[in-house]
């Protein structure tokens, strides 16, 4: 087996790249398709799959994006990158700014980030401005830092960030060896949504792609409530977006392929977290349960769905170590196997 090489290079003649962009790789990309073994009991005629997204190198589908906008930042010649991010796209772009040589600021609305994704940013040497306001407004201002300052934006804005994200439809096509009847993900900014859609766009012929299911949580739903939140709430704070950049991608994603943004609680969300780390063996974030708490609100509305479905498991849960604290607590023991047994 050859090593997997990373996005840029896998994916080159499809991506935006040339001889002369830099060969940036953490090896990104090729995630896992893991096949459900209790949750699709639930859904007695589909094949459940989850794309493990949480196995790119900083835990996130963030990776895709990232790798070509940094890489395409520095073949520019940019010395420095900006982000405004939930979190994750923070953490990503410290990392690969890291590996590339560039100096790299991130913006984080104050108190809405969690503290693994916080850790990555400070570690991987990113300057982190913490800022009083929300994730929409930390977005307009590094738009206005970019161009002013001079920096590389790597937002979802960036055009390259999107065309990386969209590697993970052709993935998913290739370890199938099928199109899948639907795929469901969380919308956040909802630049993931655009991406897979154009991925299977440029891959299928029309009658071949799937429906694409967008996610939403009930307090941050801009696109099913049909304008913007000025003060979106949910526990999934990698999705507490009021304004979305890609509103009109997601839009058109649901649309064109027969599918919809729709809206669930934080209660399924969190019960969707919790099954998905008992029952299936994986520890998500809040947001990224929000695609099968959305396919488990799909069944119970009767909505037909068989065949293929893929859930996409955007980030992984050790970002987010806080929703454990909904678990038990360890329990104090003496360090005798009989206290061990008793717990049992
Ligand atoms: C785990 O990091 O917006 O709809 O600034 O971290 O493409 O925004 C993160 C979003 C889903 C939503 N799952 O994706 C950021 C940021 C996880 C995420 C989303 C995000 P988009």
């Amino acid at each position: 087996m050859r090593p997997w090489p990373g996005v840029l290079q896998a994916f080159a003649d499809r991506l935006p790249v040339s001889d002369r962009t830099p060969p940036l790789s953490l090896r990104e990309g090729n995630t896992p398709l893991v096949p459900s073994v209790s949750i699709t009991r639930d859904l007695p005629e589909v094949e459940l799959y989850f794309k493990w997204e949480g196995a790119n190198p900083t835990g996130s589908f963030k990776d895709r994006g990232m790798v070509v906008a940094v890489a395409k930042a520095a073949e520019a010649g940019a010395r420095a990158v900006v982000c405004a991010s939930t979190g994750n796209t923070a953490a990503s772009a410290a990392a690969y700014a890291a590996r590339a040589g560039l100096r790299c600021l991130v913006v984080l609305p104050e108190g809405s980030v969690a503290t693994g994704k916080l850790a990555q940013a400070r570690m991987h040497g990113a300057v982190v401005a913490s800022v009083p306001c929300s994730f929409d407004q930390a977005l307009q201002l590094v738009r206005e830092a970019s161009e002013r300052l001079h920096i590389a934006l790597v937002n979802s804005l960036n055009p390259y960030r999107l065309e990386g994200q969209k590697t993970a439809a052709f993935e998913i096509l290739d370890q199938l060896g099928k199109p899948p009847e639907a795929v469901v993900l969380p919308v956040g900014n909802a630049g993931n949504i655009t991406a897979y859609w154009r991925g299977f766009s440029e891959a299928l012929p029309p009658r071949h792609r799937p429906r694409m299911w967008g996610v939403q949580a009930e307090g941050a739903a801009p696109i099913v409530v049909g304008r913007p939140v000025e003060h979106p709430q949910t526990v999934a704070s990698a999705i507490r977006i009021g304004k979305p950049a890609s509103w009109e991608g997601a839009v058109r994603a649901a649309s064109e392929s027969g599918g919809r943004i729709f809206a669930v609680s934080d209660e399924e969300i969190l019960h969707a977290q919790a099954r998905l780390a008992r029952e299936e063996g994986l520890f998500v974030e809040p947001a990224s349960a929000a695609s099968v708490a959305g396919l488990l609100r799909l069944a119970r509305e009767g909505v037909g769905i068989r065949g293929a479905v893929v859930a996409v498991l955007t980030g992984h849960g050790l970002k987010d170590p806080a929703t454990a604290e909904r678990t038990p607590q360890p329990v104090r023991v003496e360090p005798t196997v009989e206290a061990l047994a008793s717990l049992l």
